[in-house]
């Protein structure tokens, strides 16, 4: 049976729930998170972005020409979102030059070490890792300012029909994957699944 995105959030639920669910985002929701807390959480996730920005743009350069339109979408969502980042950080007073902490730099060596895999690893890669904040800022539901405008960018409908999109590319390169191929995408949607739930426990211990 060849694997598909709905089956491995299915297969895996627990490990994505805990990716999604955290005490970060349910304390954004209730407007108790420690500025402390939620700055840490906004420079490491702009560091974040930059490794990011490279990943997708690695993806693009691996992908079949139809898929292009949609990735470079992807792509220019990012342009923006690496201004906002900077006017959002102006605002906090917040130094961007920071260093990235260990779990940032451990989920930024993955993704550099996941550009060597087949290209279906990376698309089903990228997906997991939109799908988690598309989720992880929806879930909890209204958040108040000043949370709303984040929960916002990666909780709004475009965002979740491009997550859709690329859901549906994944699921094309996986239709055509070997088991071993499929093997190593289930391992990886695991990975960004444990790497996301440690990039919020990182923020949380910043008191
Ligand atoms: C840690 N995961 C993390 N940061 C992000 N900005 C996204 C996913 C979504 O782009």
């Amino acid at each position: 049976m060849t694997i598909t995105c709905d089956l491995l959030l299915k297969k895996y639920s627990q490990a994505w729930r805990d990716a999604t669910v955290h005490p970060f985002l349910t304390q954004c929701q209730l407007g108790t998170i420690y500025p402390k807390q939620f700055n840490t959480w906004l420079v490491q996730d702009y560091l974040f972005v930059i490794e990011f920005t490279r990943f997708v743009a690695r993806v693009l350069a691996n992908a079949p020409i139809h898929h292009f339109d949609i990735l470079l979408g992807g792509l220019n969502a990012l342009k923006d979102e690496l201004i906002w980042f900077k006017a959002k950080a102006e605002e906090r007073q917040l130094d961007l030059l920071a260093e990235p902490q260990l779990t940032c730099s451990q989920y930024c060596e993955y993704l550099e070490l996941s550009t060597s895999m087949p290209y279906v690893v990376q698309v089903t890669t990228l997906w997991a890792i939109e799908l988690a904040y598309n989720q992880g800022w929806q879930l909890p539901g209204t958040m108040p300012e000043p949370y709303a405008e984040f929960a916002h960018r990666w909780g709004n409908q475009d965002f979740t029909e491009y997550v859709k999109l690329l859901e549906r590319l994944a699921d094309e390169a996986l239709s055509t994957a070997n088991e071993t191929i499929q093997a190593q995408v289930e391992s990886s949607f695991l990975k960004i699944a444990s790497l996301e739930q440690d990039f919020w426990s990182m923020a949380m211990t910043a008191i």
